[in-house]
């Protein structure tokens, strides 16, 4: 049992939800601004690569690789799926985004930041001690993040606890989970697989950011988790696969996924990890490590 006085600082954004009213439960609240284009979306996309490199230059650490390669996913999410308000946070009736490889909150905070949650210029303060924007998500902190993440292969079980509560609550939010594929290498990932199906959780989508790297080296040869695809079917799941920078492909996917009845959805969306930034594509040095100013000059150039 954690003491009182340790915890006494943070706040449990569960405990402190407010009381739901009849205007709370309407799911018919105008909650997201109107969906983007597909190219207002591209330019979105730009934005978020240059808050990355930014952020992490100025932290001087981070992990810039995982965010770019799901810069395309988070952005068709926030700007076009989800049903969210970002004056109102813990709005009951919100759609849920897990990022379950936390090492990635920086593409998240700059969506957040991009949607309202929180000033664009509170992206500078990543890694700071004391700060909302630490690297790896706290749900208790900050604005607009479902879940405490870091270690690996939790946020499927934990996607799988909302999206029921939903059922039970007679709610018709939404629950969307990204996972990196190195994150796929953990059991836990397979037993929520295992049970997402099992009971049949359709407002549930698994989103695989594809990129083939993980921490130290290719995907195949730390530990090959080929055929992917087949082994979300294979465990119950409705399978799609997309070019996971393709706009054009991932806002379909979102949107057959919705219409899939009785089953949990798999995205296994093919990146390239540091998408965007010539020396950072497929070059696992940039995994947890910042661009030096120099490397930053030369990437915020090409992302022009
Ligand atoms: C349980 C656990 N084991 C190990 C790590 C260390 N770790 C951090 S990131 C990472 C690689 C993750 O690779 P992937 O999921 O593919 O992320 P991406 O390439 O998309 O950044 C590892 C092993 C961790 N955070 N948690």
């Amino acid at each position: 049992m954690p003491s009182k006085k340790r915890g006494a600082k943070r706040v449990n954004p569960l405990a402190s939800a407010p009381k739901i009213s009849a205007e709370a439960t309407s799911s018919k609240r105008a909650s997201i601004a109107k969906p983007l284009s597909e190219e207002e979306m591209r330019m979105v996309a730009k934005k978020l690569r240059r808050h990355i490199i930014t952020m992490t230059a100025t932290a001087g650490s981070g992990h810039p690789g995982g965010s770019l390669s799901s810069v395309e996913i988070v952005t068709t999410l926030f700007f076009n799926v989800l049903r969210h308000d970002p004056k109102d946070p813990r709005w009951p009736e919100r759609d849920r985004f897990v990022l379950s490889k936390g090492h990635g909150a920086p593409v998240l905070y700059s969506a957040l930041a991009e949607t309202g949650y929180f000033p664009v210029e509170e992206l500078l303060e990543l890694r700071k001690l004391n700060s909302r924007m630490q690297g790896h998500t706290d749900m208790a902190t900050t604005p607009g993040v479902e879940m405490t993440a870091g270690a690996l292969g939790q946020g499927l079980s934990f996607g799988i606890g909302i999206a029921l509560a939903a059922r039970l609550d007679s709610r018709d939010y939404r629950v969307y989970v990204l996972l990196g594929d190195g994150e796929c290498d953990e059991g836990q990932v397979w037993e929520a697989a295992m049970a997402a199906a099992h009971y049949n959780v359709d407002n549930l989508v698994a989103i695989v950011d594809r990129n083939r790297q993980q921490i130290d080296g290719w995907t195949y040869e730390v530990m090959d988790t080929e055929p992917m695809a087949e082994k979300w079917r294979s465990f119950g799941w409705h399978v799609i696969e997309v070019d996971g920078h393709d706009l054009g492909q991932i806002l379909p996917a979102f949107n057959k996924a919705k219409r899939m009845k009785g089953k949990p959805t798999a995205i296994i969306a093919h990146t390239i990890k540091g998408k965007g930034v010539s020396f950072m594509e497929n070059n696992p040095d940039f995994h947890g490590k910042a661009p030096t100013p120099e490397e930053a000059e030369k990437a915020l150039k090409e992302l022009e």
